[in-house]
């Protein structure tokens, strides 16, 4: 059964007709610019080098694939809500994203990342609403730049303005927090979720 290590870039794609057949089982990142997507990716896939971390916001203007095996993918979506992008261009990443949540049939479940510090903004709950069908779980990222208490708080406070079908998760890429929930949830939307042991 293939692991969330196994996954290998695959194609970068401009448009949703330049992704591989809509077949097998797909999840997809999504978030603002510098949310942490791309540590996200490296994190849950123990790859440092997987999905570039840059300082540079707005970089990723395609629908990156990372394949575990052939029917089972990661998707990371274009950054939004960068100031510095052209109006025409964001436009462009957001009806990509929207286009692609549309229409992918193969895509089984939505991680949304947003800094727990910043919230969720416009363009998030847009996202959230666009297929309200699709198992979400956000992951409320750089928990480490709060305490504890601090980060009850928060999650209390976004789960009344999140969608119910949302799930809220502190999460740090570089502390380690959320990321066995995460993986694990993860890998059951794709399908390969260790059968129960047998006894
Ligand atoms: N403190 C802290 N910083 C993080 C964490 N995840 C990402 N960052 C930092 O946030 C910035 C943006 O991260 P990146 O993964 O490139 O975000 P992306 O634009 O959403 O792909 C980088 O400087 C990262 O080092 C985290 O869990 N904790
Ligand atoms: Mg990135």
């Amino acid at each position: 059964m293939p692991t969330l290590r196994d996954a290998v870039f695959l194609l970068g794609a401009p448009r949703v007709r330049d992704l591989p057949p809509d077949t097998g089982a797909e999840v997809a990142f999504v978030g603002r610019s510098n949310a942490g997507k791309s540590s996200a990716l490296n994190a849950l896939t123990g790859q440092t080098g997987l999905a570039r971390v840059s300082k540079t916001p707005g970089r990723t203007q395609q629908l990156n694939v990372f394949a575990l095996s052939p029917g089972h993918r990661l998707v990371d979506l274009p950054g939004y809500g960068y100031a510095k992008i052209p109006q025409a261009l964001r436009h462009t990443f957001l009806t990509l994203t929207a286009d692609y949540l549309e229409r992918r049939r193969s895509l089984k479940g939505l991680v949304l990342l947003a800094d727990i510090r910043q919230g969720l903004k416009a363009e998030d709950h847009a996202l959230l609403h666009n297929r309200n069908d699709l198992p979400t779980l956000v992951l409320l990222s750089k928990a480490d730049k709060i305490n504890r208490g601090e980060r009850q708080r928060l999650v209390r406070e976004l789960a009344k303005i999140a969608p119910e079908t949302a799930y809220l998760l502190p999460f740090s890429a570089h502390a380690g927090d959320g990321l066995e929930e995460t993986q694990a949830i993860v890998l059951e939307w794709l399908g390969l979720a260790p059968s129960a042991p047998i006894d």
